[in-house]
């Protein structure tokens, strides 16, 4: 049997923030003998590469007190850990409470002067659009990591051809019309604008930067979050959305990128638990939209066929990508 990797045992532990006694168990646990489990630690006392994993476990530590205060003050706050609906809320209200409180919110009323609700349907899209290439995500089913390998399922498809599709009503989550596809699409369903117009909340001088979204039921985006704040409206069918706050990072698992390993389980809606975050969850229907803060955990199943509008096009800047990778993030 080989020996187990004593300096990796010690640097996991380290991390974690675990005293002498803890990194003793742990070797000992590991099938270290007590005497040379003691020899390492010991060496430990002089290792400056042990000294500063100490106290980078100690920072980590700190933030996890920080992150939990956050969830204390939610937990104790009026109506407890809710998600709010806001029907046609003042701007200035909204910002205020919610866009610059990373607070979600559930919001109706915005967009009932759009005509789409009216009238888009699948005859409508092949009517005025039919002919036109787009590109779907595509084959997803076959791949557990369909969101983070989006590029290798990006695919040119005639329109009425995914309409056709879809007429058949089948549940699935293996084709998808995304806003990661709108570098192509929004030039191609351009006629679909004229049955929008500009919602209150957002920059009326924007251009129509919003992304189009139409799959089948089905369609599963699992769970991560985005870097900008974000505007989801649904305009055919129903969606259910899951939220969970960032101060739940501990426990949302996210090994890479933005996502989070938790990918399309169903979290139970509530307060969580040592190992499962709070999570809020509402299903939005026809003319509902969802304000997604920045930095909250997000997965959306469409329950009915269905299409949606995002947007990120605030009043403030919303330009916390841009820095991202500077961080050194994940
Ligand atoms: O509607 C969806 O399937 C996903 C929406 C979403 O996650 C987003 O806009 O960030």
């Amino acid at each position: 049997m080989s020996q187990p990797d004593k300096r990796a045992l010690l640097a996991e532990g380290l991390a974690l923030g675990e005293e002498d006694a803890a990194l003793h168990a742990r070797l000992v646990g590991a099938g270290i003998s007590a005497a040379s489990a003691k020899y390492e630690i010991d060496r430990l006392g002089k290792d400056p590469m042990a000294a500063m994993l100490r106290r980078q476990g100690a920072r980590m530590a700190k933030q996890g007190w920080l992150l939990a205060n956050q969830q204390r003050l939610a937990f104790e706050a009026d109506g407890g850990f809710a998600l709010d609906t806001l029907n046609r809320p003042d701007a200035d209200f909204f910002y205020r409470h919610y866009y610059e409180a990373n607070r979600p919110a559930k919001l109706t009323g915005i967009v009932d002067h759009w005509s789409a609700l009216r009238r888009w349907s699948l005859d409508h899209f092949a009517a005025v659009a039919g002919d036109a290439a787009v590109e779907a995500q595509v084959e997803r089913e076959r791949d557990p990591d369909y969101e983070l390998a989006k590029d290798d399922h990006r695919r040119l498809i005639r329109f009425g051809e995914l309409v056709d599709w879809l007429r058949k009503d089948e549940p699935s989550n293996d084709i998808y019309l995304t806003a990661y596809n709108s570098g192509t699409n929004a030039a191609a369903l351009g006629p679909l604008w004229d049955d929008l117009a500009p919602i209150d909340l957002l920059d009326a001088r924007g251009p129509r930067d919003g992304f189009f979204w139409l799959g089948p039921k089905g369609t599963l985006t699992p769970w991560h979050h985005d870097l900008t704040n974000n505007l989801l409206v649904q305009v055919m069918g129903r969606k259910r959305v899951r939220m969970a706050p960032p101060w739940a990072f501990a426990r949302m698992r996210n090994s890479r990128h933005c996502f989070s390993d938790w990918g399309n389980d169903a979290l139970p809606a509530g307060p969580g638990d040592e190992t499962t975050p709070p999570v809020l969850e509402t299903v939005l229907g026809p003319g509902e939209g969802i304000f997604l803060p920045v930095g909250w955990w997000h997965q959306v199943e469409a329950l009915d066929l269905s299409a949606s509008m995002s947007f990120t096009s605030f009043r403030r800047p919303n330009a916390h990508v841009e820095d991202y990778a500077s961080w050194g993030v994940l």
